[in-house]
């Protein structure tokens, strides 16, 4: 495997930065070699993108694949929908000589070219086809007894060929990563539907993606978990800015949103500010309280 390269997006330094931290200090922690990509651009968006014009969306795409084949890394993203729109891109890119030939007379203008030497990866992924959740447990410091549930997002299963992490219907790697720090994965009905951000739902229809995202939170909340982690920041922002849209409308849910960058910097013993949980919108002091006796304790 190739050194990593980091793929922040546009959501995670201008929204939550805090996700960017945790994941730094966590690479650091697990000894995990990696570097910052710099002039990266939007992946872009996949949902918005390429669903308007494939060109377009593989020409942008491709630049941002061809910076980290210029330092000859992978590229590691934290978010979904970077993870789709830059590893579908590359297998494309790599496998269609025609669409290949199209995106270089475009990159040609710019002095780059795509040649297809780099794999794109996802934090989740990487945790845990490279390191796996038996030795991501034995480094754990600080276990988290906490009830958590565990959002997928749409854009980490699927098309589930090119994923090499089981199915769509009922995945387990993201539960098995949660549980090896200490935690319990609780089920809860429609586990792996859409928050409602994606796709460009958030930005057409607000009121139809906080239905989803409305669903999602009354399964979870019956439930009776502590918080919802997640792999990607555009659910993270559904999740955490989408409950304050809703308390609005009188729904109130309070349920921390964490991604798993930060949860698993808690169970490395970052403190909930180190790995950000103060820059969310919904932030409860009762979850906050009992990570920290967590951590005294353990
Ligand atoms: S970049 Fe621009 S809008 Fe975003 S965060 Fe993830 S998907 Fe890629
Ligand atoms: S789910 Fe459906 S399209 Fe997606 S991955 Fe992130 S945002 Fe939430
Ligand atoms: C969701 C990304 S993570 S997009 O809105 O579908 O492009």
């Amino acid at each position: 495997m190739k050194e990593l390269s980091l793929f922040l997006g546009c959501l995670i330094p201008n929204r939550y930065p805090g996700i960017e931290k945790a994941t730094k200090l966590v690479l650091d922690k697990l000894e995990v070699k990696w570097s910052e990509l710099k002039e990266a651009s939007c992946c872009p968006a996949p949902g918005v993108f390429r669903s308007f014009d494939k060109i377009t969306w593989l020409a942008l795409a491709s630049r941002n694949l061809v910076l980290a084949e210029e330092k000859n890394t992978d590229l590691l993203t934290l978010c979904n929908g970077c993870f789709s729109s830059l590893l579908d891109a590359n297998n494309i890119l790599k496998n269609d000589a025609g669409l290949r030939n199209e995106v270089n007379a475009h990159l040609k203008k710019i002095n780059k070219e795509f040649m297809g030497t780099i794999d794109v990866r996802h934090i989740i992924e990487f945790l845990y086809r490279d390191i796996g959740p038996e030795k991501l447990g034995n480094s754990i410091e600080k276990p988290l007894p906490l009830k958590v549930a565990v959002h997928y997002g749409c854009h980490l299963l699927k098309p589930t060929k090119d994923r090499k992490l089981g199915g769509a219907e009922c995945p387990v790697f993201f539960d098995e990563l949660v549980e090896a720090a200490g935690a319990t994965s609780v089920p809860y009905e429609g586990k792996t539907s859409c928050c409602g951000a994606g796709g460009g739902v958030r930005s057409a229809m607000l009121e139809t993606s906080l239905k989803m995202t409305e669903y999602k939170l009354e399964r979870m909340k019956k439930a009776g978990v502590d918080c919802i982690v997640n792999a990607c920041p555009f659910c993270h922002l559904q999740y955490d800015g989408g409950q304050v849209e809703l308390a609005k409308t009188g729904k109130k849910y309070d349920l921390p949103v964490v991604h798993y960058s930060q949860f698993l910097g808690l169970a490395l013993g970052y403190t909930p500010e180190e790995v950000g949980l103060h820059l969310n919108a919904i932030v409860s002091a009762e979850f906050e309280e009992k990570i920290a006796l967590i951590q005294k304790k353990g």
